[in-house]
C-alpha cells in the first residue's frame, strides 16, 4: 500500500488522457477495443453470477440499484457499507483485462469490483473508495463498457461544484492520490438511458486471507465462474 501512496500514472498513459479539472484523475477513453469491448459484454452478461448486495440504511433493509459480482486473487476480500465481499476466481476475460489494466497503469491490481448497471434507473450512490483494506490514497481503475454514463466527481466541502465526465465503452478511467482523500464521487441516474453498463473497479485490496496453498505465479486462478 505504500506504493500507492506515491503512485503517478506512466507518460504514455497520460499522453492517451483526456482533461478533466479533479486533480489525480485520468480518462483514457479508448483503452479496450470495440469488438473486445462487445465480447467482453456479451460473456459478462451471459456468465457472471450477478447479486443483488442488501445494505441496511436507516435501520432498513434496502436492494441496491445495480448488481454486482466481485473476482480476484484467491482469499482477497473487501469491505464496504458493512458487507465484506469475497472475490470469485478471475474468470478469463477478466484476467486478461486485469493484466491490460496493470501493464497499462504499472499498478498491481489484485481486486475488481463489478457493477451492471441494467439502465439508467441502476445508480451508485455518493461515496469515497477509502476503506482501510484499500489503504491511504488508493489507486482504483475503471473500465467501462456498454451504455455511456455520467461520472460525477465533487469536493467533500460543502458548496463544491459537481465535476461530470461521460465515461464512454472502452474508456479507462484512472483514480490515484488524493482524489479519494479529497472528493466523492457518484453514477447518477439517467432515465433516459435504456442500455445496460458494465463497470470493472480494479483495486488492490489488502484485505487478503490467503491460505499457505493458494499462491499460483500471478496469486490467482483461471476458471470461469
Ligand atoms: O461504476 C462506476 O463507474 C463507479 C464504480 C464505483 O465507484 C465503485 O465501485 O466504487
Amino acid at each position: 500500500m505504500e506504493t500507492e501512496a506515491r503512485y503517478a500514472p506512466p507518460d504514455t498513459l497520460v499522453r492517451a488522457g483526456a482533461d478533466f479539472p479533479v486533480p489525480d484523475t485520468l480518462l483514457v477513453p479508448d483503452f479496450v477495443a470495440w469488438d473486445a469491448s462487445a465480447g467482453l459484454l456479451r460473456t459478462a452478461l451471459a456468465d457472471f453470477d450477478w447479486q443483488q448486495e442488501r445494505f441496511v440504511m436507516f435501520g432498513r433493509q434496502v436492494a441496491a440499484p445495480r448488481l454486482s459480482v466481485c473476482f480476484g486473487e484467491r482469499g482477497a476480500a473487501y469491505r464496504y457499507s458493512g458487507v465484506e465481499r469475497q472475490a470469485q476466481p478471475w474468470p478469463d476475460a477478466v484476467r486478461a483485462l486485469a493484466e491490460q489494466v496493470s501493464a497499462a497503469t504499472q499498478w498491481r491490481t489484485n481486486f475488481v469490483l463489478v457493477n451492471l448497471y441494467r439502465a439508467g434507473h441502476d445508480h451508485l450512490g455518493w461515496h469515497s473508495d477509502d476503506e482501510r483494506d484499500m489503504g491511504p490514497a488508493p489507486v482504483v481503475a475503471t473500465v467501462s463498457i456498454g451504455a455511456p454514463r455520467t461520472f460525477r466527481m465533487s469536493a467533500r466541502q460543502k458548496g463544491s461544484p459537481n465535476h461530470d465526465v461521460t465515461l464512454p465503452s472502452g474508456s479507462l478511467f484512472l483514480m490515484w492520490g488524493r482524489s479519494q482523500r479529497d472528493y466523492r464521487h457518484c453514477v447518477p441516474r439517467r432515465l433516459r438511458e435504456k442500455g445496460e453498463r458494465i463497470s470493472f473497479s480494479f483495486r488492490n485490496t489488502a484485505n487478503v486471507k490467503c491460505p499457505s496453498s493458494c499462491h499460483s505465479p500471478r496469486g490467482g486462478e483461471s476458471k470461469k465462474p
